[in-house]
C-alpha cells in the first residue's frame, strides 16, 4: 500500500486482544476450578493437534513480560478476558481471592505502562460445575454470570476503561452448542435458542451490575459478518442469505440494541423454544449498552441448499479468486466498511459507539507481509466508515501473540508477536512493528 493512512482522532484506542484460556495455562494454579474448555480439550479427538490449553502461552506466569510487549506494539489499550473459574471455582459463592489478585495485578500492570484496560468477562470458559448443572441451557447460569460480574466490577472496576460482557455469543452457540466442535461439545439445534437467550440475559444483568457497582461503560462484542448470496440474481439464494443473517447477526443485535427479537425468530425456533423467555427479560437484555463491540474476520457466502435442509441455507465456499489466510479464510476488507455502515443504517439512534474489538488473520511467518496487508486494508475500511459518520472509538487486533486457537490448537497463528511454544520465546513480527507505526500515526 502506498497511499497514506487516513488520520485517526486523538484518543482513538489502538489495542490488541487475547483471552484467558487461549493464553494463560496453569489450569490448577491458585485454587482455579475447571472450565468447560479444560474438560473439552482433554477429550481425545477434540483438538486437531492433540494439544490442550494446559500451558498455552504460560501467560499466568509470564504476564508481566507480556505486558511489556504492548508499548512495543504502540498499544494504548489491551483487551483480555478473565477466567470465571479462577475467580469463582464453583461458579457462584466462594470467591477465590488469589484468582482475583491475578487480574488485579494485571490491571495495575497495564496502568503502570499507560495502557487502558478492556476486560472481557466471558470468553467461553464457563466453570465446569455450572455446565454440569445445565450450563447456558439454564437461567441460573445467567444469574450466576451477574454475580460474577459484580464480584469483578467491585474489585477492578475503579481502574478499567470498559467492560466487555460476552465475547461472540454467536460463535459460542454455533460451534459449542450446535456443531459440537468447541466446548462444551453439544450438538443440540433444538435448544440453541435457550443458549442464546440465557447468554443475552446474563449480558443484560451484567451490564446492570457493572453500572451499579462501578459506573463504567459496558457492552458485548459479537462476531458479525455480511452474509452474501452466492448467486445474487437467485431469489432462493437471497432468501437463504437473509435466513443466515438472522442467525448470525440479527438474533443477537436486535435484542441488545432494540430490546426485542427480530420478527422471524419465533418462526425459526417455534413457540416451545421461546418458553424460556420470561416477562421482563427483553427489557433486561435491552439494557442500554455504552458501546457495541464488532469482531470481524470475513463475510460468509450462502446458497439455498437442499430443500430439506433444516437451516434453510447452506454455507458456500468463497469465490476462488480471493486471497486467503493460512486458515483458508477469505480476505475481503471492504465488507468491514459495509458491515459498519449497515449497523448504522439499521439501528440508527439505538446504535451506541462502536469498538472493533477483534480483527486479524492467521499467518505463520515472522516477515508477515500478508498480515500487514490484511491489517492495513481493514484499518482503512474502518477509517472509511468513520469518514461516512460511523462513531468508532477503537481498533483491536486479534491477537497480541500466537496462542491456543481452540479446536486448531497452536497450528493457527494470529499474533503480532510470534510465540515459540517449545521455549515460550516471544518475538515481535514485522506486523508488530508496522502496528506500532500505525498507532503512532507514522503511516499517515
Ligand atoms: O481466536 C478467536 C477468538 O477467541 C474469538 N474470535 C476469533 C478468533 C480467531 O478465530
Amino acid at each position: 500500500m502506498t497511499d497514506r493512512m487516513p488520520h485517526f482522532p486523538a484518543g482513538f484506542a489502538w489495542g490488541t486482544a487475547t483471552s484467558s484460556y487461549q493464553i494463560e495455562g496453569s489450569p490448577h494454579a491458585d485454587g482455579k476450578g475447571a472450565s468447560i474448555w479444560d474438560t473439552f480439550s482433554h477429550r481425545p479427538g477434540t483438538i486437531a493437534t492433540g494439544e490442550t490449553g494446559d500451558v498455552a502461552c504460560d501467560h499466568y506466569n509470564r504476564w508481566s513480560d507480556d505486558l511489556d510487549l504492548l508499548p512495543q506494539l504502540g498499544c494504548n489499550a489491551y483487551r483480555f478476558s478473565l477466567s470465571w473459574p479462577r475467580i469463582l471455582p464453583e461458579g457462584t459463592g466462594h470467591v477465590e481471592s488469589r484468582g482475583l489478585d491475578f487480574y488485579d495485578r494485571l490491571v495495575d500492570g497495564l496502568l503502570a505502562r499507560g495502557i487502558a484496560a478492556f476486560p472481557t468477562l466471558y470468553h467461553w470458559d464457563l466453570p465446569q460445575v455450572l455446565q454440569d448443572a445445565g450450563g447456558w441451557y439454564e437461567r441460573s447460569t445467567a444469574e450466576a454470570f451477574a454475580e460474577y460480574a459484580r464480584v469483578v466490577a467491585e474489585r477492578i472496576g475503579d481502574r478499567v476503561s470498559a467492560f466487555v460482557t460476552l465475547n461472540e455469543p454467536g460463535i459460542h452457540t454455533s460451534l459449542g452448542h450446535v456443531l459440537g466442535v468447541h466446548a462444551p461439545g453439544a450438538t443440540d439445534l433444538e435448544r440453541a435458542y435457550w443458549v442464546i437467550h440465557h447468554q443475552l440475559l446474563g449480558h443484560g444483568l451484567a451490564v446492570r451490575a457493572i453500572h451499579e457497582t462501578a459506573d463504567k461503560p459496558a457492552g458485548l462484542t459479537n462476531n458479525l459478518a455480511p452474509i452474501l448470496a452466492l448467486d445474487p440474481s437467485s431469489r432462493e439464494d437471497i432468501l437463504a442469505a437473509d435466513r443466515m443473517d438472522l442467525l448470525f447477526n440479527r438474533q443477537y443485535l436486535d435484542p441488545v440494541l432494540l430490546g426485542r427479537n427480530p420478527a422471524d425468530v419465533e418462526a425459526t425456533y417455534g413457540p416451545t423454544a421461546l418458553q424460556v423467555v420470561r416477562e421482563g427479560d427483553a427489557q433486561i437484555i435491552g439494557t442500554r449498552m455504552d458501546f457495541l463491540g464488532v469482531n470481524y474476520y470475513n463475510p460468509q457466502w450462502v446458497t439455498a441448499g437442499a430443500p430439506d435442509n433444516p437451516l434453510g441455507f447452506e454455507i458456500a465456499p468463497p469465490p476462488k479468486d480471493l486471497p486467503r489466510s493460512a486458515f483458508g479464510w477469505p480476505v475481503v476488507p471492504e465488507s468491514l466498511t459495509d458491515l459498519l455502515l449497515r449497523l448504522r443504517a439499521d439501528y440508527t439512534r439505538a446504535l451506541p459507539p462502536i469498538y472493533v474489538l477483534e480483527n486479524g488473520t492467521s499467518w505463520p511467518d515472522m516477515h508477515d507481509r500478508f498480515r500487514i496487508d490484511y491489517l492495513d486494508a481493514h484499518v482503512r475500511s474502518v477509517a472509511h466508515a468513520m469518514a461516512e459518520g460511523v462513531d468508532i472509538r477503537g481498533y483491536f487486533c486479534w491477537s497480541l501473540m500466537d496462542n491456543f486457537e481452540w479446536a486448531e490448537g497452536t497450528s493457527q497463528r494470529f499474533g503480532l508477536v510470534h510465540v515459540d511454544f517449545m521455549t515460550q520465546q516471544r518475538t515481535v513480527r514485522d506486523s508488530g512493528r508496522w502496528f506500532a507505526d500505525l498507532a503512532a500515526g507514522l503511516l499517515g
